[in-house]
């Protein structure tokens, strides 16, 4: 049994492992840099303790001092949360090494999966669909040249160490194809210290649609669904989904059947996510494995009852799962918005600093995975996401609805965030019909990114304004941007649009 856990992360994963530990009577241990002395993750867990300064890679990133603290706080286990060392095999040896359990799964699998050719090599053995490129690493020019021969232009050069995105070039021209290929080459060399790619057929227009797979050490494996991650930006998500407006009944059921045979034929234990590109003719392709617990984990709980951080804990533990696949339902529709410390209309330039006021949504349907507080100041080492927002909703348009709101009630100043941003993706017709693909944010950016004040910022300066004058009494009407505030006749506040307020002022 596992009766205590340090989570070798911050911010609001390592809040959410903590509120999952509790409910289990289990005890946490944080770790927490200098930047992080205040952070909410320490406030939540049982035990903390410093790390050391506050660049993740003498904190966060600290393999032997995190295994040193939990030895000495007398952790059973470590929860790498996502990111920083969640997909380091040898960290996850040395933990075993240790005597301490890795939550999440073998070093073997880490690595397997880490390797890109060895991951799609495994694929095509275990049946699973691949695109279309070569089997092993590409050797040289004479190489690429006959690959590219059988499966046609556009090609993508992929770096084996890479993933997300990372070290990946388009070569759509046969002109440019020896030149991309050092370039990528020396990317990859450069970026993870291998300079080993591989290529595949361009698939134009695809929809990213992952699969959340569970299994335990006895053979059983599950999956909960997919999530339709096509609304990106440089390859960070920003809106997730279930169920993906996009598959239907009969390919949901195939790729979940993919997505299993991907996981067993690996032996993987505890949660992972299998990744699919689906193109428009709803053929779809193994990806990648993410072979930890991710950021957008909560809209699979909401529409699967499942808490998937006490899945982990229970597989790690030793148990077997207590449902199999004919348990599983997906009820209603979630979406989720990660919020981030960045200024959306100025090429999201990042915007830490103190917070000054904090006002959360709330209500039916509505989950806050957040970390930050009145008077908390985001740190400028770390990832900018400080929030997410999950809805859920009976139907897809009442979650978006439900989303909208959520984001018109979510108030943060003094720094800049993307909440107004993710409000005009709500209201896109595109995604509010439900048709979108990956590249949903290059082909609406006039629309997403056109500067006009939002309707719920308006609101709430208005709010402001006139509690303001009213506290003043001698001002009768105040402009601001393109809106002005005037008493009326009655002494009530009426709003005026920009040329209104020009005529009168
Ligand atoms: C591709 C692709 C088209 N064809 N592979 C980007 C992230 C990484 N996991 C793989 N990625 C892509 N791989 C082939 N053969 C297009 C992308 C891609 C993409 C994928 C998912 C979500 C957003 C994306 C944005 C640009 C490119």
């Amino acid at each position: 049994m596992i009766k205590k856990v340090l989570i070798a992360n911050r911010g609001e994963i390592a809040v959410r492992i903590i509120r999952s530990c509790r409910e289990l009577g289990i005890r946490t241990v944080a770790i927490y840099s200098d930047a992080d002395r205040a952070s909410m993750h320490v406030r939540h867990a049982t035990e903390a303790y410093h790390i050391g300064p506050s660049p993740s890679h003498e904190s966060y990133l600290n393999a032997d001092k995190i295994i040193e603290i939990a030895k000495l706080s007398g952790a059973d286990a470590i929860h790498p949360g996502y990111g920083f060392l969640s997909e380091n095999a040898n960290f996850a040896r040395k933990c075993n090494e240790a005597g301490i359990i890795f939550i999440g799964p073998s070093a073997e699998a880490i690595t397997l999966m880490g390797d890109k050719i060895t991951a799609r090599q495994t694929m095509i053995q275990a049946g699973v669909p691949v695109v279309p490129g070569s089997e092993h690493s590409v050797a040289g020019e004479e190489n690429v040249n006959e690959i590219v021969q059988a499966i046609g232009l556009p090609v993508i050069i992929k770096a084996s160490a890479g993933g997300g995105g990372k070290g990946m070039r388009l070569v759509r021209e046969a002109s440019e194809l020896i030149p991309s290929l050092r370039l990528a080459q020396s990317e990859a060399l450069s970026a993870f210290g291998n300079s080993t790619v591989y290529v595949e057929k361009y698939i134009d227009s695809p929809h990213h649609i992952e699969f959340q797979i569970l299994a335990d050490r006895f053979g059983n494996t599950v999956h909960l669904f997919e999530r339709e991650c096509s609304v990106q930006r440089r390859h960070q998500k920003v809106v997730e989904e279930t169920p993906s407006p996009f598959l239907t009944p009969e390919l949901r059921q195939r790729m979940g059947e993919a997505a299993v045979a991907a996981a067993k034929v690996v032996a993987y234990e505890g949660a992972g996510t299998v990744e699919f590109l689906v193109d428009a003719n709803h053929n779809f392709y193994f990806l990648e494995m993410n072979t930890r617990l991710q950021v957008e984990h909560p809209i699979t709980e909401y529409t699967t009852g499942i808490d998937i951080v006490k899945e982990q804990i229970s597989i790690a533990s030793g148990m077997p799962l207590s449902f199999g696949q004919n348990n599983l339902t997906q009820f209603g529709h979630s979406i989720e918005c990660r919020i981030s410390a960045e200024d959306p209309f100025n090429n999201f330039m990042p915007s830490p600093g103190v917070i000054r006021h904090v006002s959360q949504p709330n209500g039916l349907g509505i989950r806050i995975d957040s970390y930050v507080y009145e008077g908390y100041e985001v740190p400028m080492y770390y990832d900018p996401m400080i929030s997410k927002v999950i809805v859920w909703g009976r139907t897809r348009d009442e979650a978006i609805e439900r989303m909208r709101r959520a984001l018109f009630e979510y108030k943060i100043d003094g720094i800049k965030t993307s909440t107004a941003f993710l409000e005009r993706i709500m209201r896109n017709k595109s995604f509010k019909n439900g048709i979108y693909d990956t590249h949903f944010i290059d082909m609406h950016g006039d629309e997403l990114f056109q500067r006009h004040t939002d309707e719920s910022a308006v609101c709430a300066d208005m709010a402001i304004i006139a509690a303001y004058m009213d506290y003043t009494s001698k001002i009768e009407k105040i402009a601001m941007g393109d809106y002005s505030l005037q008493r009326n006749g009655d002494n009530r506040w009426k709003e005026y649009g920009l040329k209104k307020a020009v005529q009168r002022i």
